[in-house]
């Protein structure tokens, strides 16, 4: 018989500031990396106005307690805080926070804060962005200052957001210096500096709130041997090293782990180690981990024949290394309209991989199904297939409790309808509708999609279906 969701358990849904917010460059906003962005790829749509939660707050927060939400996860953006990323702090940004909180809160919703969700304040990029250990510096003193803010009213803290994602895709999330010499061994540098910042942020939530949740927020999900030869194997466990746990191992342990410190070293790529690194990276400890999963892997030995890597499709995600890893389909996995396999199971056997190795308690912080959703005449919105794929994935998060992991949370991606991170507004993820299209932003009303009753039934029975 399967285990029952324990009381307390935060069901939720997410957001990120960029996607969703809008009020790009009012109330003093800084620009990011994501507001400086000089071209967004064809058929997408730029983030200045997004889904204009900055200017609904009051409305969107209401619609989430409409839903039943007990968690909300969003993101603060960095440069609404510190407008150039080190300098000044801007009241304005501040009290926008404290609005949304204090929102949250009065609603009876648990407030899950993400630090940073890619939008790096484009004033830091400027002098280096990640390659520079000011960065570092600039980082912990802006935790400080949302510890010191929001202290006495958010528990759980996230990090980073998809760090491994920023470094496997850096060029798309335009984290990389233009004109970086050897890109690859600077994004493992960046990483490397990235991983200090959030060791010592995690070190200082301990020291300044004693009962402070905090951890990591990477994209984690398993990754299957194309067969059963030894060799796709070798590239599968090499792979889940190189995009897992190489980012998890140092989080939790503070070390890199064996395999992908091997790849590094191989490559040329192993980042440089500061003296004391390795004594902050052992002192910073997450209370949990959160992770967002959303589909699997499935690889198969290299050639080496210069095939290997495969396109970037339009995913603008390039995948397979040369002499590392080939992609190779899963013929048991249907996909998604934008090519995204669909495994729940493998969802469960992400959770049983992350919580055996860690042991630490989980909460998933995006989930969720990527669609062309269709705003009918009477006003309504069908989308079963979201039902369909969040309901499998629930049911496997379930099996997995069974199992015996420690699951705290559930947050979708997501919350509302937002601008994807790089397809645009068409791609919608939402349990609530957002009327506008690419370049027409009607009146951007919020309408209630049929997953939005299906999420409210469950999370009445706390889980049940
Ligand atoms: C994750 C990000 C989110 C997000 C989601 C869906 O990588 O953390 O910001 O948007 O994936 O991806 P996409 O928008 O590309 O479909």
């Amino acid at each position: 018989s399967l285990a029952a969701f324990p009381p307390g358990f935060l069901w939720g849904a997410s957001t990120s500031a960029y996607q969703v917010e809008g009020a790009w460059d009012e109330d003093g906003k800084g620009p990011s990396v994501i507001d400086a962005r000089e071209s967004y790829p064809a058929g997408t749509s730029d983030y200045t106005v997004a889904s204009d939660h900055y200017h609904r707050v009051a409305d969107d927060v209401a619609l989430f307690a409409e839903l039943g939400l007990t968690a909300y996860r969003f993101s603060v953006a960095w440069s609404r805080i510190v407008p150039d990323g080190d300098g000044e702090v801007n009241p304005a940004g501040i009290a926008f926070y404290h609005r949304l909180i204090d929102e949250l809160r009065a609603a009876g919703i648990e407030p899950v804060l993400t630090m940073y969700h890619f939008d790096l304040p484009q004033a830091l990029q400027e002098k280096g962005g990640w390659s520079e250990r000011s960065t570092v510096d600039a980082f912990v003193r802006y935790a400080g200052i949302l510890f010191e803010e929001f202290g006495d009213k958010v528990t759980y803290w996230l990090t980073i957001n998809e760090q491994n994602m920023m470094v496997m895709h850096g060029a798309a999330l335009g984290i990389l210096p233009p004109g970086t010499a050897d890109p690859a061994r600077e994004v493992y540098q960046q990483n490397h500096h990235m991983l200090v910042a959030q060791a010592r942020a995690m070190a200082l939530a301990h020291e300044v709130l004693p009962a402070a949740k905090i951890g990591p927020a990477p994209n984690i999900s398993s990754v299957y041997p194309a067969s059963p030869a030894p060799e796709d194997v070798v590239a599968a466990t090499t792979f889940s090293a190189i995009r897992n746990w190489l980012y998890l191992d140092v989080a939790v342990h503070g070390r890199y782990s064996t395999t992908a410190w091997a790849y590094l070293l191989e490559r040329g790529w192993a980042p440089r180690v500061d003296h004391g690194d390795m004594e902050v990276l052992a002192a910073g400890h997450p209370d949990f981990i959160a992770f967002n999963y959303y589909t699997t892997h499935t690889v198969a030995a290299p050639l080496g024949d210069g095939t290997d890597a495969g396109d970037t499709g339009d995913q603008h995600i390039v995948l397979g290394e040369e002499g590392v890893y080939r992609t190779a389909p899963n013929p048991y996995l249907t996909k998604n309209e934008f090519g995204w396999e669909v495994d729940p199971v493998g969802f469960r056997t992400t959770f049983r991989e992350i919580y055996d190795r860690y042991h630490l308690p989980l909460m998933v912080t995006e989930n969720g199904l990527g669609a062309f959703d269709v705003l009918e005449e009477d006003g309504t919105v069908h989308d079963p297939y979201r039902i369909e794929y969040l309901s499998q994935h629930v049911e496997q998060m379930q099996l997995a409790l069974t199992d015996g992991v420690e699951v705290i949370g559930f947050c979708p991606w997501s919350a509302i309808d937002l601008v994807s991170t790089h397809q645009g507004v068409r791609k919608r993820y939402g349990f609530v509708y957002v009327d506008r299209d690419e370049t027409d932003l009607r009146d951007l009303r919020r309408v209630r999609k049929d997953s939005f009753g299906w999420y409210k039934a469950l999370i009445e029975t706390n889980g049940e279906q």
